[in-house]
């Protein structure tokens, strides 16, 4: 199991990346911080979560 400091385990949206908020901006249950097309960020979009 992949451990990336978070603490979040079983309901990781993105268990390869440290992401405690566990955004998902698209709603697509793929977590801000791995979605390749997270739906976030740019200059007017609302911001995407930073990996810790
Ligand atoms: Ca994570
Ligand atoms: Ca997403």
């Amino acid at each position: 199991m992949v451990q990336d400091g978070d603490g979040i385990v079983c309901q990781d949206n993105c268990p390869i990346a440290c992401n405690v908020n566990q955004l998902d901006a698209d709603g697509d249950e793929i977590g801000d911080a791995c979605d390749p097309d997270p739906g976030c960020g740019g200059c007017s979009g609302v911001q995407c979560e930073l990996k810790c």
